[in-house]
């Protein structure tokens, strides 16, 4: 039957390359207000979410990207109470978020309720927490919510999709200003920077105007399969807290999370930087 059903689902990330993976069934397709939707039964990596074409998380590898994009900061800075995660409609760091016991409230805006709703639907281990009494789920445009709003957070998540079509403005430096004003004295914001291999204008741009920002900005590494070229960057920007030097290791051993992918030698590993790479974060 495998050899008889034979479509592949191919994610281009340039023109002349890409990823590839054999799909075993359709779930789900539905178009939102803001993009295409699908979700696929793959052979090698479970369930796969893909928005606009692109690979947003599939079940076998989606540990990495959401352990990295919060673990990180939350064993920097241990107090952390407050969290407001931009984007990020499939859960992934909002499960992760709450394993912190200082956590009291966590607000997750996402545009886009479809992405939602599916996740909720297919992805029951990812988007786990949803129901959880500390987690407020808005539905809204996350520049917009940044830009009117007053509260102040301890981290912001920026778990976006690509910088094309609806998260285009979550890269924009305007957005990180705002962004720097939503956060508190020792507030830590962490975004995805996208691949260091593949969008290198977009890294060095971040990295230039996040440096005119925030008095700490560093950039740190996760391997993941899935995501075009396997090598993928995130910014972490404090206002106060270094990543290594107030990183707290005891703190995170004193947790004895389950983690796949993070632990106390990840962390610092993740911030030691290829040449090529450390060059993107210096050009600025
Ligand atoms: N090209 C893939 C970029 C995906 C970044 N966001 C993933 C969202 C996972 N919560």
């Amino acid at each position: 039957m495998e050899d008889l059903w034979n479509i592949w689902l191919s994610e281009l990330h340039k023109k002349h390359t890409g990823f590839t993976l054999k799909i075993k069934k359709i779930i789900y397709s539905g178009q939102s207000d803001f993009q295409q939707v699908d979700v696929f039964e793959s052979y090698e990596f479970g369930r796969v979410l893909v928005l606009y074409g692109s690979i947003m998380i599939t079940e076998k590898d989606e540990f990495i990207y959401h352990e990295m994009i919060t673990h990180i900061p939350l064993c920097v800075h241990t107090k952390t109470k407050k969290v407001l995660v931009i984007g990020g409609g499939d859960g992934g760091a909002v499960r992760e978020i709450v394993k912190h016991p200082s956590i009291q409230k966590v607000t997750l805006v996402e545009i886009d309720k479809m992405v939602v709703d599916v996740c909720k639907e297919y992805f029951p281990q990812v988007s786990s927490e949803f129901d959880n009494p500390k987690v407020e789920v808005l539905y809204a445009d996350g520049a917009k919510f940044v830009y009117h709003g007053t509260e102040k957070y301890d981290l912001i998540v920026v778990d976006a999709s690509d910088p094309i079509g609806p998260a285009e403005v979550l890269f924009q430096k305007s957005f990180h200003e705002q962004i720097y004003d939503r956060l508190n004295d020792d507030g830590i914001l962490v975004a995805q920077s996208e691949s260091p291999f593949y969008h290198q204008e977009t890294i060095r741009k971040m990295y230039k105007n996040l440096k005119e920002i925030f008095p700490v900005v560093e950039l740190y590494l996760a391997s993941i399969p899935t995501y075009p070229s396997g090598l993928w960057s995130f910014a972490f920007c404090s206002k106060k807290y270094h990543p290594i030097r107030n990183f707290d290791r005891q703190y995170f051993a004193g947790l004895k999370l389950n983690t796949r992918y993070y632990n106390e030698d990840v962390h610092e590993a993740a911030f030691r930087l290829p040449t090529f790479v450390r060059r993107l974060v210096d050009a600025g």
